[in-house]
């Protein structure tokens, strides 16, 4: 009689830690923040990527893309038309992609700066390529 007393108080004790402990931890968002594995042997604090994607949908490339010097940056055409990628000024890159879901990839280059770009075949477009 008096160990099942025991027990059941010690199990109400159980419970409540058990409803805290959840109380706690329940109602948690998936907030999944896997903690990026930028392990990029570059020194610098910004937080610029190695590499780095272009979309270029509806006639227009997107916002402008910041990456490292010297990253790899794809380019993926979502137009049927094709397109180009190339600097306004010098020959830093110049690459065409075809349309279609055409991708394509240039290296970035080395020296930070802000690097406007077009197309070729449209030279309404206009891009800018951010290497800091
Ligand atoms: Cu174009």
């Amino acid at each position: 009689m008096k160990a099942g007393r025991k027990l059941s108080s010690l199990w109400v004790v159980l419970i409540l830690v058990g409803t805290g402990g959840c109380a706690g931890g329940g109602g948690m968002p998936a907030t999944t923040s896997a903690p990026a594995s930028g392990s990029s042997s570059g020194a610098s604090p910004t937080a610029a990527t190695a590499t780095g994607t272009i979309t270029i949908k509806d006639f227009a490339f997107g916002d402008p893309l910041t990456v490292a010097p010297g990253a790899t940056v794809a380019i993926t055409n979502m137009d049927t038309a094709a397109h180009t990628v190339t600097a306004d000024e010098g020959t830093a890159f110049d690459t065409e992609v075809k349309g279609g879901g055409g991708t394509a990839t240039f290296t970035a280059p080395t020296k930070p700066g802000s690097y406007p770009y077009h197309c070729t075949f449209h030279p309404g477009m206009h891009g800018v390529l951010i290497v800091k």
